[in-house]
């Protein structure tokens, strides 16, 4: 049995097939036989400018779906990271050790950055320290993440290790989990760049709340190449992007793909990734609809988490407190 921890940061607009191949569906495969927690990280939402009620919905939306693709609150603890106070107390500790030049590294930051010319919000610059608070409260193994949280994992980290060297040991060193296959599903329109919840091209994803007839539609317009043949060769980006998004739906072997698929074409193959993505996402629209329809209820399973999660953390929190002298 492991610690697992990993975070999704709540947004108006809801994950996409990317984000749940390469991180919410192991989320949901890790919960049974570990000690998992699964966090909706709001405070990390606000490192850019936020609408307070917009920002208050897309909790209720995140934490819902979380727990319509499975995720157990008996299993796991499932929690909305502004309701444990010790993250950003934490968070402001382990600032205090992290310095300018590993973060300037970030190549998020520099991505994330890039937007906003002149007034670059500070919280941006600040963020992976956060995120390393949130892994290691809890004495975190484990934390599945798609390939472009490695860095910030490694963050968390140094992080770890350095306040051990400097105060005596309180925290455990956390390794990433990346799955070999599905880390970096790409975008539909342009499979050179990854699938992006920010894309301005409208087609590049299929997010989670799509309606059905949205998500054929994406899907047969998904960029390939003029070859006739299906078979997975990374080199043909868009074909293969289709080829894993399916293999790991189906759970079928590459050989068997090959197979099936002979004598078919794009067309019919198109449809049938279609029909996976559909089979996927319908039931979590529904339980997801039905959650969002309580409330009180809703919220109250946030509460109860969230004190769950509280007690652990604390105890950690005022151990670093006590090392460090205050
Ligand atoms: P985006 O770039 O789509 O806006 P994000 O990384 O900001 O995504 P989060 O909701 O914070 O989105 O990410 C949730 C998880 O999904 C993270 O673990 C991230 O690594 C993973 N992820 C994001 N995009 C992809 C992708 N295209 N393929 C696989 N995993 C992804
Ligand atoms: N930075 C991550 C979300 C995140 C996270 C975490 C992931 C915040 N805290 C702790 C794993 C562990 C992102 O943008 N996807």
């Amino acid at each position: 049995m492991a610690t697992i921890f990993s975070g999704i940061q709540p947004s108006a607009q809801a994950p996409h097939i990317g984000n749940y191949i390469g991180a919410l569906k192991q989320w949901v495969e890790l919960q049974e036989g570990n000690d998992a927690l699964y966090c909706v990280v709001d405070l990390h939402a606000l490192t850019v400018p936020q609408d307070p009620k917009k920002l208050q919905e897309s909790i209720d939306q995140t934490y819902a779906l979380l727990l319509a693709i499975g995720l157990d609150p008996e299993k796991s603890t499932v929690f909305v990271q502004s309701q444990v106070p010790a993250h950003a107390q934490l968070g402001w500790v382990l600032q205090t050790i992290s310095t300018m030049g590993e973060l300037s590294r970030m190549t998020q930051f520099k991505d994330k950055s890039a937007k906003f010319k002149d007034s670059i919000p500070s919280g941006l610059f600040t963020y992976p320290t956060l995120m390393a608070a949130d892994i290691v409260l809890y004495d975190t193994q484990i934390v599945p993440v798609g390939e472009d949280q490695i860095q910030h994992v490694e963050l968390a980290r140094n992080l770890a290790q350095r306040f051990n060297n400097r105060f005596g040991d309180t925290f455990v060193v956390p390794n990433v989990q990346i799955k070999k296959e599905g880390a970096r599903i790409m975008s539909l329109a342009d499979p050179t760049k990854k699938m992006s919840k920010s894309d301005e091209n409208k087609h590049a994803a299929v997010f989670l709340n799509d309606p059905l007839d949205v998500i054929q539609e994406k899907l047969s317009r998904a960029v390939t190449d003029s070859q006739t043949e299906i078979t997975f060769d990374p080199e043909r980006k868009g074909l293969y992007n289709l080829l894993s998004i399916y293999k790991i739906l189906t759970g079928k072997s590459e050989v068997e793909i090959e197979q099936d698929m002979k004598g078919k074409g794009y067309k019919e193959f198109k449809q049938e990734v279609a029909h996976q993505v559909i089979t996927l996402v319908e039931p979590i629209q529904t339980r997801m609809q039905e959650l969002l329809s309580d409330r009180t209820a809703l919220h109250d399973s946030m509460k109860r988490s969230a004190e769950k999660a509280a007690s652990r953390a604390q105890k950690k929190l005022e151990e670093v407190y006590s090392k460090i002298g205050l």
